[in-house]
């Protein structure tokens, strides 16, 4: 079994899509081992993004992930990492498979509705980021 960090951003959460989103991660076999909502600061973003904080677009993309509440949660399968990813889709959404989530609820390459960790070492850092083991139970 492998967990793997993922977020129903801003831009899903607002627009009352994060009960879909829940369907298909429920339906596509996951379980949900710890999950809050959350209102990013403006700091929390920038620390959860850090990796990114020599990119041009990290304004931006810290502006909007601590611009409305999102939903946090640890996932848990065989192949969480490549699994929640390959449900997610191409960051860009334009580019995105149909039937993936970021087709079906993502604006743009910033407001893409949902993010996964892309690698065991940034899930472990992004679970630890939100969650203590009390809540990853
Ligand atoms: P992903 O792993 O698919 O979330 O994509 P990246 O790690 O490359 O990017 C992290 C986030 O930065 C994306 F979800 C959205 C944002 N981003 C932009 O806003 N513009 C870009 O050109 C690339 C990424």
């Amino acid at each position: 079994m492998e967990r793997t960090f993922s977020i129903i951003k801003p831009d899903a959460f607002a627009a009352g899509s994060a009960g879909k989103i829940l369907a298909r991660i429920y339906a596509e076999g996951f379980k949900v081992v710890g999950m809050k909502k959350l209102f990013l600061s403006k700091v929390e973003a920038e620390g959860f993004y850090a990796v990114h904080a020599e990119r041009p677009f990290f304004g931006e993309l810290t502006d909007f992930m601590s611009s409305a509440p999102c939903i946090v949660m640890c996932l848990e399968a065989e192949g969480a990492i490549k699994k929640w990813r390959d449900l997610m889709g191409a960051t860009n959404p334009a580019e995105a498979v149909e039937g993936t989530l970021r087709k079906e609820f993502g604006a743009s390459i910033g407001e893409n509705a949902t993010h996964g960790s892309d690698a065991p070492d940034t899930a472990a850092f992004e679970i630890g980021y939100f969650f203590n083991g009390l809540e990853l139970l």
